[in-house]
C-alpha cells in the first residue's frame, strides 16, 4: 500500500504543479507575444514607390503613425518595381522584423517571398492593394474595395453622358489590384448603357506623366470623337486635363472627366471646372495598420479583409470640402 501510494502521490503532485501547458500561438506570434505593446514592434513596411498625390499620403500615415505610436519602422521605397519590393521584404526578413505591411504593386508573384516570410514567423499584412495568393500566406488585407469604386465611377459617367458617348480609358499599373477592379466594375455598370462605348484604353501607371502622354495620343488618335474620359486614379486625370487643354479644348465640359481617389489635386481640378466627378479612396491607412499589426504579433486572429469606408464628390461644394481633406 505504501509502496503503491509514494509512487503514484509525487507523479499526482508534479502534474498539479506543472505550469499549464501555454496556449498555442500561431507561427505569426512575436517574442514578446501576448503582452507586446507599440514599443516593441519592429515593422517592415515596402512601399511601392511615391507615383501619386494618394501614395505621398499614404507613405506619410505610414510614417507618422509610427513616430506617433512609438513603433520602429523600417520603410523602403520600390520605384514602382516588383522586383524592389521583393528585396525589401528579403531585407526585412534578414533584419527580423515582427510584422511586415505590404501594398503590393502588382497581383501575382508574391507566393516565393511571402512563404520565406511565413518560414522565419513573420506575418504580412496586405495594405491598400491585394495580393492573388494562397490565403494562409498573408494575415489580413486592409483596403478599398477597387471593384465598387469601379462601379461608382461608371454610375457617374452614365449621370454625366445621358445621350450616350465615346470614352476614353487611363488604366492604372498594368497588372495591379485597382487597375484590374476599377476597369472590371466600370465594365459591369455600363453593360447597363449600350449607348456609351470605351473607345480607347491604355495604362499610365497611375503618374501625373503618363495620364499626359497617353491623352495626348488618345487625342492624337480619336480628336473630337472623345466625349468622356475615365482616369484609374485623379493624377492621370490631372495630367490629361492639360493634354486637353493644350489641345484646345475645355476639359469638363468638351470631354467630362471622371477620376478615383479625391485627393486635393482633384478638388483643385473640379473648383477650377475642369474635372466632374472624384471617387473617394482613402490612403491614411497607418492607424489600422498598426492596430492589426500589434494584434498579429501578439498571436491574435485578424479579419481576413478590413475595408475602408468612401465616397464621391462633385464641383458644386468642392470649395468648402477641400479645406477640410487631409490628403
Ligand atoms: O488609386 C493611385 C495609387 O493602390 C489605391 O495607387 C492605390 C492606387 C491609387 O498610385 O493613385
Amino acid at each position: 500500500m505504501l509502496g503503491v501510494t509514494s509512487c503514484t502521490t509525487p507523479a499526482a503532485d508534479e502534474e498539479a504543479a506543472a505550469p499549464a501547458p501555454a496556449a498555442e500561438l500561431p507561427y505569426y506570434a512575436a517574442d514578446c507575444a501576448p503582452n507586446c505593446t507599440y514599443e516593441d514592434l519592429k515593422v517592415g513596411y515596402a512601399q511601392i514607390g511615391a507615383e501619386s498625390e494618394w501614395r505621398n499620403a499614404n507613405t506619410s500615415s505610414i510614417k507618422e503613425t509610427a513616430e506617433q505610436l512609438g513603433v520602429e519602422l523600417l520603410f523602403s521605397d520600390a520605384q514602382q518595381k516588383q522586383e524592389n519590393q521583393i528585396k525589401a521584404i528579403r531585407t526585412f526578413i534578414a533584419e527580423g522584423v515582427d510584422v511586415i505591411g505590404h501594398p503590393p504593386v502588382v497581383e501575382t508573384g508574391w507566393e516565393t517571398v511571402y512563404q520565406e516570410a511565413a518560414n522565419a514567423g513573420i506575418p504580412i499584412i496586405l495594405v491598400d492593394r491585394r495580393a492573388d495568393v494562397p490565403e494562409e500566406l498573408y494575415v489580413s488585407y486592409i483596403g478599398s474595395d477597387f471593384v465598387e469604386e469601379g462601379r461608382k465611377a461608371g454610375r457617374e459617367m452614365a449621370k454625366l453622358l445621358p445621350d450616350g458617348g465615346n470614352v476614353v480609358e487611363l488604366v492604372g499599373t498594368v497588372g495591379s489590384a485597382p487597375a484590374n477592379d476599377r476597369a472590371k466594375g466600370f465594365r459591369e455598370i455600363l453593360e447597363e448603357y449600350p449607348e456609351i462605348v470605351i473607345l480607347d484604353s491604355q495604362s499610365g501607371d497611375f503618374t501625373r506623366a503618363l495620364g499626359k502622354e497617353v491623352m495626348e495620343a488618345f487625342l492624337k488618335k480619336h480628336g473630337d470623337e472623345i466625349d468622356a474620359l475615365y482616369a484609374h486614379n485623379d493624377d492621370m486625370g490631372i495630367g490629361a486635363i492639360q493634354a486637353i487643354s493644350e489641345y484646345g479644348l475645355d476639359p469638363g465640359t468638351d470631354i467630362v472627366i471622371v477620376s478615383i481617389d479625391a485627393v486635393r489635386g482633384a478638388f483643385q481640378a473640379m473648383i477650377d471646372g475642369d474635372l466632374n466627378v472624384t471617387v473617394e479612396c482613402n490612403p491614411l491607412l497607418g492607424p489600422q495598420f498598426y492596430e492589426m499589426a500589434l494584434k498579429t504579433a501578439n498571436g491574435e486572429e485578424l479579419p481576413r479583409w478590413v475595408p475602408s469606408e468612401e465616397s464621391v464628390y462633385f464641383p458644386d461644394n468642392a470649395a468648402e470640402i477641400i479645406e477640410t481633406r487631409l490628403y
